[in-house]
């Protein structure tokens, strides 16, 4: 079980972190991030569990991850960004997450649209981005953050779809060393994209992505849409050219034809 005090050993933030709640099992640590950010906690806490009972995805899926194996996290952020550049905000922590695993193991990390990072076209880590908006301001963002880190099995579906750093590198990765530079590395981009725009991102994330002029089909709630990826809008739509006309999609899932 990690204590606050062996997370924040070595930790070189500012604000991310400044505050971090530890809890052994937890429903959601986005619930309690959720929790925290409404009653005006500080932006930067942290909110980290070993186990979740209710760990989601987007759209109430489930986020399934083994206790004391993996990294499960949550943070509060207070970004000036309006309502229309929160689709930006999981591309932000895509990059740094993926940068800081890279810089933790030496694995290539790939960014797959909207919330993904693959390993080796297997799903490493996802993000999960909920909020609150008020008369048209973002009050809070909180970033949920589930890392396979040393756990060697799957269950299910998961068996051919999910990864871990321990089955990519054949190592076991200290959990508190690599919470440290993910954290070290959402600062570091936050503060960037806070001066420079969030849209400043896009460049990295698709330096990162393999998607881009690939044809691929998004499934949106029973709908799906299939064309080539063009590239990324400004306030972080994927551009889609389908039956010969450009549409910008917010929200799916996608599949890449032949991966
Ligand atoms: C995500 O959703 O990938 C976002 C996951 C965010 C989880 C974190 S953990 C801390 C915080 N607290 C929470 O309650 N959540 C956040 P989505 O794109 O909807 O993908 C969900 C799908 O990923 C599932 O339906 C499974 O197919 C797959 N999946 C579930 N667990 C996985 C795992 N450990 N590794 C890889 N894939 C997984």
């Amino acid at each position: 079980m990690y204590t606050e005090q062996a997370l924040r050993k070595r930790l070189n933030t500012s604000v991310f972190g400044h505050k971090i709640y530890t809890f052994e099992t937890i429903d959601s640590t986005n619930n309690c991030a959720k929790a925290i950010a409404g009653c005006w906690g500080e932006e930067g806490t942290v909110v980290i569990a070993e186990q979740q009972t209710a760990g989601r995805g987007r759209l109430g899926r489930i986020w399934e991850a083994s206790p004391n194996e993996n990294l499960i996290f949550s943070i509060v952020l207070r970004p000036k960004v309006a309502p229309g550049g929160l689709n930006l905000l999981p591309l932000y922590a895509a990059v740094a997450i993926a940068e800081a695993i890279e810089k933790a193991t030496a694995l290539k990390v790939e960014c797959k649209w909207p919330n993904d990072l693959l390993v080796g076209k297997r799903k490493i880590a996802g993000i999960l981005i909920e909020g609150s908006v008020k008369q048209n301001i973002v009050e809070y963002v909180v970033i949920g953050i589930g890392i396979n880190v040393n756990q060697k099995r799957f269950a299910g579906e998961l068996q051919s779809k999910a990864t871990s750093l321990s089955l990519e590198t054949g190592k076991v990765i200290d959990r508190a060393d690599l919470f440290r530079t993910i954290l070290s590395s959402l600062e570091q981009h936050y503060n960037a994209v806070a001066a420079k725009g969030f849209n400043s991102i896009i460049p990295l994330w698709v330096s990162r992505s393999t998607m881009i002029n690939r044809t691929i089909s998004v499934s949106q709630q029973g709908n799906v849409i299939s064309g080539i990826v063009k590239g990324l809008s400004t306030d972080g739509g994927l551009i889609l050219q389908s039956n010969g006309t450009e549409k910008t999609l917010f929200a799916g899932d996608v599949t890449v034809v032949g991966m």
